[in-house]
């Protein structure tokens, strides 16, 4: 049965497919000291769910086994990641994470995360896995219960795909597989079926430690132990407040998440291209242009974001990140939009506006435009 479900998943575009049991996850010690010394920063949904977290029964009594995919999002096209803009605070527009060096036109350019540079994966990948799962009820000839997840359930997911031979935790946390790289999603079919376990992955990060040095905030606590208080992912993403002031000139040119850890990671050079995202690819994002978004009308700004990951941002999150960005650029040319947004009636938005103003040295303006 495991090499039919196998099969089916490839079928689907799935570009990996491994099985595990249902009992709890090796490295959950390591989620409970994460969460004791309030590494999570806000992400109170982290301690909520943490006991389903550590045993997934408590979510679905019948599981069994978990069968977990991968599908890679790496594109030919890239061919390395484009760089991120650190340190222009300082006048040094190269970026020490990926070795990049970003001309200057790229003061125009924003940075998104790899992996949002695409229609929402939840849908690609929700969709594939209920047909996946209606496949295998079909095969088992039984009642089998299942639970699709795809970064949405109180399940170790990193943990589950080592186990499941999917690849391994590296030092930067992220899970890598051999022949995606760092460039690959997760989800998970939790049944009730009893399927025999793969052999677990084994890390081979070595001696290497190049994600760690590469953070441009250094938020790794230590090797494989994340602070999320310091990642500009979660600034940029997941916090729903302000960016601390220390963070804002850090964050550069990313408007949306991060991925200096995984940028620099060697493995990425055996990355495939994924074939169920590849069709997603928005194109307009790999390289957005800073002053056509800042001074772009809301409606415009919303159509560009509609059913990509970005689009949970809006509207304060999103205008909030740009306003940085826009301020880290430098540009003269960014400032009709920031003006617009210094009066904005959300004061999350317009008070990193008035950073933004105050970072091209316009805070005179903005407080005339007052
Ligand atoms: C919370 C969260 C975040 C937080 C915290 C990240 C983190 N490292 O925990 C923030 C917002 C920062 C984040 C960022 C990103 N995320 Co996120 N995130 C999650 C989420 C919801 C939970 C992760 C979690 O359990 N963290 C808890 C901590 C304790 O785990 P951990 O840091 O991964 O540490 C593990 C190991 O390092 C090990 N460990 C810890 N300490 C030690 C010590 C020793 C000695 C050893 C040996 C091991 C060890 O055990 C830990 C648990 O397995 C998962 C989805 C899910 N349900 O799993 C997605 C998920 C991990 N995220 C994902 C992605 C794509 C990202 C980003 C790449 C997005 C971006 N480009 O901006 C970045 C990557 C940053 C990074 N280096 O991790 C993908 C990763 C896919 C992959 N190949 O790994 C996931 C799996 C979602 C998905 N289904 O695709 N994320
Ligand atoms: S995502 Fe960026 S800020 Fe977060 S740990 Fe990785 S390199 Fe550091
Ligand atoms: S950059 Fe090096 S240390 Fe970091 S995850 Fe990749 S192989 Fe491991």
């Amino acid at each position: 049965m495991k090499e039919e479900i196998r099969k089916r998943a490839f079928e689907l575009g799935f570009d990996a497919c491994g099985f595990t049991s249902a009992d709890p996850p090796e490295s959950g010690v390591y989620l409970e000291k994460w969460l004791q010394s309030d590494r999570h920063a806000s992400m109170s949904y982290m301690q909520r769910t943490l006991s389903r977290r550590l045993d997934l029964r408590k979510t679905m009594p019948a599981a069994r086994s978990v069968i977990v995919l991968s599908a890679g999002y790496h594109l030919e096209c890239w061919n390395k990641m484009p760089a991120t803009v650190s340190g222009i605070e300082k006048g040094d527009q190269s970026s020490r994470d990926t070795g990049h060096s970003a001309a200057s036109t790229q003061r125009r350019r924003a940075y998104i995360a790899g992996y949002a540079r695409f229609t929402d994966y939840h849908y690609a990948l929700g969709e594939r896995l209920r047909v996946l799962s209606d496949f295998i009820r079909k095969l088992a000839q039984a009642d089998a219960e299942s639970l699709c997840y795809v970064d949405t359930g109180p399940v170790m997911e990193r943990d589950l795909a080592q186990r499941a031979g999917i690849g391994f935790i590296g030092k930067n946390t992220n899970l890598i597989s051999p022949k995606l790289g760092n460039w690959t999603f997760l989800a998970e079919i939790l049944t009730s079926l009893e399927l025999e376990p793969d052999t677990p992955a084994k890390n081979r990060c070595g001696t290497c430690s190049r994600c760690l040095t590469a953070c441009p905030t250094n938020a790794f606590a230590d090797a494989f132990v994340l602070d999320a208080r310091m990642c500009l992912s979660f600034h940029t993403i997941e916090s729903k407040g302000a960016i601390p002031i220390e963070f804002r000139p850090l964050i550069g040119n990313r408007l949306f998440g991060c991925d200096d850890c995984l940028t620099v990671c060697p493995w990425n050079r055996f990355a495939e291209p994924g074939r169920i995202m590849a069709p997603e690819h928005r194109r307009v994002f790999d390289d957005p242009d800073i002053v056509m978004l800042i001074n772009a009308s809301e409606g415009e700004l919303r159509r560009l974001l509609e059913n990509t990951p970005l689009a949970r941002l809006w509207r304060r999150r999103f205008l909030r990140n740009l306003c940085v960005v826009a301020g880290n650029s430098g540009l003269d040319d960014v400032a009709p939009g920031l003006m617009r947004y210094a009066a904005d009636a959300d004061e999350i938005v317009s008070e990193h506006a008035k950073w933004g103003l105050n970072r091209i040295g316009l805070r005179n303006s903005a407080n005339n435009a007052l």
